[in-house]
């Protein structure tokens, strides 16, 4: 199983890569690979394995985070209207977004980032997304609210962004405070 000691942590070149398509239909290794993404944000979120393996409980995870280069994803995470999305997903894009902007209230957070890093991080409201799934089914998901902001952060590590890089004066901030 995915431990926290299999997830790579900032500064590791891989999260600053630009994620490789993957050949559909997927692999068996890809989705054995990506089922255990999957299994491992859901064991994150069960208190007693959780504990038991010193796990954050994650809602997200993304390839490159534990070291694999290839534009894949899981979330097990639950919607303001109590819907569950839990799902693993290959080739994930965005085929449209609304021009309204969100954040999650408290900013956000990493488990590829070991600190506290404050600051809004702005995100589409509403994202339409096209994927394939584990089955190889091909979906198109219409997301809103917390959902779709897990959605936008996960994407952002198969292109090599981290969520602070989209918090306004963050770099400036860091020149200020670690002057030379
Ligand atoms: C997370 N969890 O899993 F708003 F019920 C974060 C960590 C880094 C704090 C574990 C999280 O934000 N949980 C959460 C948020 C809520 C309501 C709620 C639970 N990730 C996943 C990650 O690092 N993927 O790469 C970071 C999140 C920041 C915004 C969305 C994903
Ligand atoms: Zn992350």
């Amino acid at each position: 199983m995915i431990t926290m000691k299999d997830i790579v942590r900032e500064g590791h070149p891989v999260l600053r890569q630009i994620a490789k398509e993957v050949t559909l239909p997927a692999s068996k290794e890809e989705k054995k690979i990506l089922q255990k993404m999957l299994e491992f944000v859901k064991n994150s979120q069960d208190p007693e394995i959780a504990e038991k393996y010193d796990l954050r409980p994650g809602i997200g995870l993304a390839a490159p985070q534990i070291g694999v280069s290839k534009r894949m994803f899981a979330v097990h995470v639950t919607d303001e209207q109590d819907q569950l999305y839990s799902m693993g997903l290959f080739n994930p894009k965005i085929i449209s977004h609304s021009i309204e902007e969100t954040h999650l209230d408290g900013g956000e957070g990493c488990l590829s980032v070991d600190r506290d890093i404050l600051g809004d991080v702005p995100r589409y409201a509403r994202i339409t997304v096209k994927g394939t799934t584990l089955d190889d089914k091909e979906v198109t998901l219409r997301l809103r609210g917390l959902v779709a902001i897990v959605f936008q952060h996960e994407l952002d590590h198969l292109n090599g962004i981290m969520f602070y890089d989209r918090i306004e004066g963050f770099k400036d901030k860091l020149k200020k405070e670690l002057p030379n």
